[in-house]
């Protein structure tokens, strides 16, 4: 029996996963509850808990001592729940409404309990769909521009952010991204997951290429040493739930204090991919086009969203000095659009050969097809990286992208 008192941890069921919400008083002990496991994950256990009488429901994400996708071989701390839980309370006060209200964490459990959002979808399965989401663009490049601004040094007390920095230490979740994302794709490692087709062309492109990794090596350790801000960490398209009009981003168990560009280049990454999968979703060339055209705006807007925004907040909120110095701000911006390019490269090409692929591209149920798929994201993703510097605005990244469909 799981209680709140004890804070023993193990895995919740579907019976202690309403029992802790009853213990935790979100709902009355005569309250009849029905509760399911809906994690679709890689990592952990999600429960919806819910009254069916009221309507009221509660989410209970409880993290695993293992990583699900892999195993009980695969150890992974607890711990990530507690960052996940400490980033979901930073992160609601400065963009309440992109972020679930959390009403409780343990971290002896590894247990959060927030907001259930059943009435969103997650945003990847919606552009399988081939929907629309017009705020979208503009919703994540505000929450972007606040959460990165104010959790860095330009936005937050210099003192305190060192502070704030100390208590996001996320070492197991970062070996994963340093291995996954940064590592085991540009070489012929186990992890990979790669078609038998499709090795001639990944050994010719990315692991014979010594210029290529001289350029991920680069990545890699701006991911590894540069502790600029808060960042959410794994900021695909799973982890954004969409509205029609509303957008919350879910799941930062990853954050940790990294570089500015990793979570932009995450979301552009996960756009792209769809947009190359449309190529075979949408066949009708009309439909096809229109929505590609919707998604390459969203890239553009979500950019522009972003850097406005966090023009804005860097002159309305400066923390430093040098921030009313001609060229300084450019100068930022020059330099997490350079991070943002070669992020996106990496984590196009991460999840096209490295270990947990993504929906868009994997459901392609013709090999020869999603094959096809596989080798442009490849080619562009390795053209982000080593082109990184070339790409000077968001409409060049824009039309390098465009012509790889
Ligand atoms: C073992 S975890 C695999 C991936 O799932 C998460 O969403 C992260 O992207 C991680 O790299
Ligand atoms: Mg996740």
């Amino acid at each position: 029996m799981t209680t709140v008192e004890q804070e023993i941890y193990e895995p919740l069921n579907i019976e202690t996963a309403i029992e802790l919400s009853k213990n935790l008083q979100l709902f009355d002990h005569d309250d009849h509850l029905t509760s399911e496991e809906i994690g679709d994950g890689n990592l952990n256990l999600v429960f919806r808990v819910k009254n069916e009488h009221s309507g009221k429901s509660v989410i209970i994400k409880q993290a695993l001592p293992y990583a699900k996708v892999v195993g009980s071989s695969w150890p992974l701390t607890l711990d990530r729940a507690r960052i996940e839980s400490e980033s979901l309370k930073r992160t609601y006060q400065l963009v309440p409404k992109f972020t679930p209200k959390v009403y409780f964490s343990n971290t002896n459990l590894a247990v959060t309990v927030m907001d259930d959002l059943s009435d969103f979808t997650i945003l990847r399965k919606g552009l399988i769909a081939g929907n629309i989401y017009p705020n979208l663009a503009k919703d994540i490049g505000h929450f972007l521009a606040h959460t990165l601004f104010f959790n860095s040094d330009f936005g937050l007390n210099q003192q305190e952010k060192k502070v704030q920095s100390s208590r996001f230490i996320n070492p197991e979740l970062c070996k994963i991204t340093e291995d996954l994302v940064f590592t085991d794709p540009f070489y012929d490692h186990g992890t990979n997951n790669i078609d038998e087709d499709l090795k001639p062309f990944v050994s010719t492109m990315l692991w014979e290429d010594q210029s290529l990794k001289l350029e991920v090596a680069t990545l890699k350790k701006a991911f590894l040493t540069k502790g600029e801000t808060l960042v959410h960490g794994d900021l695909h398209t799973g982890s954004i739930f969409v509205r029609e009009e509303d957008t919350v981003v879910i799941d930062p168990e990853f954050a940790f204090y990294g570089p500015m560009g990793f979570d932009i280049g995450a979301f552009i990454a996960n756009i792209i991919l769809n947009y190359l999968s449309q190529q075979v979703h949408l066949r009708n060339q009309f439909q096809r086009q229109e929505y590609q055209q919707y998604l390459l705006n969203i890239i553009d807007e979500s950019w522009n969203a972003f850097s406005e925004e966090f023009t804005s907040l860097w002159n309305q909120y400066p923390q430093d000095v040098f921030m009313n110095i001609d060229g300084y701000l450019e100068q930022t911006l020059q330099e997490i659009f350079k991070d943002t390019i070669g992020f996106a490269g990496c984590k196009v090409i991460r999840r096209m050969i490295g270990l947990a692929g993504v929906e868009d591209v994997e459901c392609i149920s013709n090999q020869a097809d999603r094959n096809k798929v596989k080798k442009a994201a490849l080619t562009l993703g390795k053209k982000l990286i080593v082109e990184r510097s070339q790409i000077a605005t968001i409409n060049e990244l824009v039309k390098v992208v465009s012509e790889h469909a």
